[in-house]
């Protein structure tokens, strides 16, 4: 067997053995794996998190509250920005434990209890509902699926307590409230009126949630409007419906008629109405039902920013408010049709392996600088290439596909795919095989993949054309709340110069600044494993999880960890914790200096080997070093409580 392929079979093993018992965190590393147990499990109560906190990483077993509390402590300590970044698949836990997080450091903070702080974290455990309600569904892998992605800032005082946050989405999947796949479902907010409770607590107005209300029932009715035609003549068949949508969107019945069946056009000085095709009103009434839907969740997104912004906090009295960062973002998705979606997403999570690869490099390399411990080469696969084969300016993958947008007249997504196989045919990682395909080569380590996805829709997905006069019908509303959302319904036809920025353009342009800002805190990473299809707790499959172990990139995890060390602990910290394992060190040492304790410590017990001494920290290489201490510990600590308990009861 391949090397390679003998590892990620042995680690899929260990996550196996350690998921049967119940044990569903992993460390490589400072990374924590975790595998969906499909079951509650009784490890997140009040006596967890009591176990938990302010532990150092390897005190306990594996668990996010471990992250958490790590990310946390560097925070607080260091008065770092830190972020934990939650990755895995569809169905794989992220936005659970993205939850279990939020809730752990509800539960450390804010030990004097006060009320404004109390208020806060009320507010952000809160608002996860209302964004749940409005941008997540059930799908055919998961009953509550994310379609969008989320970055969540939680902002600390300089006590450590949280004191606001702000929250920024990314990319809803809005083609759900037109077409859903079999056995699938639009956004839970069709279906829920509990929602509405959770936006009243957190201080939606009742005009507001009164309008959440209609903007849904517009677009309920929308997707039962339809088209006919009497000769040239396109029609609204169920005409009722119009005044049904004058109603609710609080405008006259005529100018919705007008919007659903003409555009307004230009045309040098003049400006005409010409009539949509049948295809034209079908193809705007979907573009509205879906604009509509996604303008209301990044203003609901906009509405939660305002409530938990950080108020009243003046930093040159009180001291920089420092941050943590939750990251829970669509994982990699491959089905058996991938298109625009899909693309977009998995562009996303390689810009992000990308950050992992660079920023834990980066982070090991400047702590052995800074310690003096000699730094050797790690040879990975530097995913920018794939990166810049989506996101390069002119050359990549989206520049080529804006380009084609940009034409005018007809351009088919054929054409489009053409142009591509013009320009990069000589590219490493691009393959075309069928005229619909684009074939995009991923290489982690040794591993190629090829993920394929239609050009069917990606012109369109990315135009994502809403006509003008929708905009103005909606800024025109006599709600307030509807006409806000749709400030440049303002412009006038003659206005409207510029052509409003492309799906992908966007959709880069966010993920540029997210990678930033990721890259400017302190990383703690989880990655979620679905161990099968069927969202059972008692079934592992083992090529599942090999094939998740690939693309999460975790091998590469492990050889980084691997050229460098697992642990590492400040000299003091160490002794304080092992020192009675060791008679040089127990009770106390008479040595020159901590670290020529450690290092006897260490030589006596044969680890010599497995660890490098740094200026104020020992570090170490294998984490079964770290176990075997841990044991060893807890063994000399049962024996000293047995020999207290003897001298206790005189039986010594
Ligand atoms: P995801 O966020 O990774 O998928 P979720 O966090 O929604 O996945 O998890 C899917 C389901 O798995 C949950 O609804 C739970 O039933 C179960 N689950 C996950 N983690 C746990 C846990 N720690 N304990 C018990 N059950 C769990 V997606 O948003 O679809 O990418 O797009
Ligand atoms: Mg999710």
């Amino acid at each position: 067997m391949h090397e390679c392929e003998y590892s990620k079979t042995m680690m899929c093993s260990s996550f196996s053995c350690r998921f049967e018992k119940g044990r569903i965190y992993t460390y490589i590393g400072e990374v924590v794996v975790s595998v969906n147990p499909y079951r509650a499990m009784n490890i997140y109560g009040r006596d967890t998190i009591e176990q938990y906190k302010g532990r150092e990483l390897y005190e306990r077993p594996p668990h996010l509250f471990a992250i958490a509390d790590a990310a946390y402590k560097a925070m607080k300590r260091r008065n770092k920005d830190t972020c934990i970044v939650i990755s895995g698949e569809s169905g794989a836990g992220k936005t659970e434990a993205s939850k279990y997080i939020m809730q752990y450091i509800a539960a450390i903070t804010n030990p004097s209890q006060r009320a404004e702080v109390e208020r806060v974290k009320n507010m952000l455990l809160k608002s996860n509902c209302v964004l749940e309600a409005f941008g997540n569904a059930k799908t055919n892998r998961n009953d509550n699926s994310s379609r969008f992605g989320k970055y969540m800032d939680i902002n600390f005082d300089f006590k450590g307590d949280p004191i606001g946050g702000h929250i920024n989405n990314y990319l809803l999947e809005k083609s759900r409230v037109i077409f859903q796949q079999e056995g699938e479902r639009s956004f839970h907010s069709f279906y829920q009126v509990t929602v509405t409770d959770a936006m009243k607590v957190i201080g939606f107005t009742t005009e507001e949630i009164q309008t959440v209300y209609k903007i849904l029932a517009t677009i309920l009715h929308l997707g039962n409007l339809k088209f006919g035609s009497d000769g040239d003549v396109t029609l609204i068949e169920n005409s009722k419906l119009v005044s049904v949508l004058g109603d609710l969107l609080s405008t006259k019945d005529e100018n919705v008629e007008k919007a659903l069946l003409y555009r307004t056009v230009a045309t040098g000085r003049d400006v005409i109405d010409k009539q949509h095709t049948h295809q034209e009103a079908s193809y705007g009434r979907d573009a509205l039902a879906k604009a509509i839907y996604e303008r209301l969740f990044c203003w609901i997104v906009g509405r939660i920013n305002d409530i938990i912004e950080v108020k009243n906090y003046d930093a040159r009295v009180h001291g920089k408010n420092t941050v943590i960062g939750v990251l829970d973002i669509y994982g990699f998705e491959i089905f058996q049709n991938n298109s625009f979606e899909q693309f977009c997403i998995n562009y996303c999570n390689e810009k992000l392996q990308q950050l992992f690869i660079q920023l834990v490099l980066k982070q090991e390399q400047e702590e052995y600088e800074r310690e003096g411990i000699p730094w050797k080469h790690i040879d990975y696969f530097n995913n920018q290439i794939i990166v810049d084969l989506v996101e390069q300016q002119h050359k990549g993958i989206f520049a080529v596909l804006d380009e084609a947008c940009m034409n005018v007249g007809k351009v088919t997504d054929e054409m489009f795919l053409q142009a591509l196989n013009g320009k990069l045919a000589k590219h490493a990682h691009y393959t075309s095989r069928k005229t619909v395909c684009v074939y995009l080569c991923n290489s982690v380590g040794v591993v190629v993949f090829c993920f394929s996805y239609s050009v069917v829709g990606f012109i369109d997905k990315n135009k994502d054309t809403l006509f003008q006069d929708f905009k103005r019908l909606l800024y025109n509303s006599s709600n307030p709340v509807l006409k806000a959302m749709w400030p440049e319904g303002k412009l006038r036809i003659t206005e409207v110069t510029k052509r409003p920025l492309t799906a992908a353009t966007l959709f880069k342009n966010s993920m540029i600044s997210l990678v930033e800002n990721l890259a400017s805190k302190e990383p703690y990473y989880v990655r979620c494993i679905k161990p099968n299809d069927v969202k059972s707790p008692l079934l592992f499959e083992h090529e599942r999880c090999k094939h998740q172990v690939e693309y999460l990139g975790l091998l590469e995890n492990v050889r980084v960890r691997r050229a460098g060390f697992a642990n590492r602990q400040l000299y003091p910290r160490f002794l304080q914790r092992y020192k009675m394992i060791s008679e040089f060190t127990w009770p106390n040492h008479d040595l020159p200096s901590d670290k020529e304790a450690v290092k006897r410590l260490l030589q006596g017990c044969g680890f010599e080997h497995d660890v490098a001494y740094g200026k104020t920290k020992v570090f170490i290489r294998t984490p079964r070093t770290i176990f075997s201490l841990e044991e060893q510990r807890a063994e000399m600590v049962k024996r000293i409580v047995l020999f207290l308990q003897k001298v206790w009861r005189g039986t010594l």
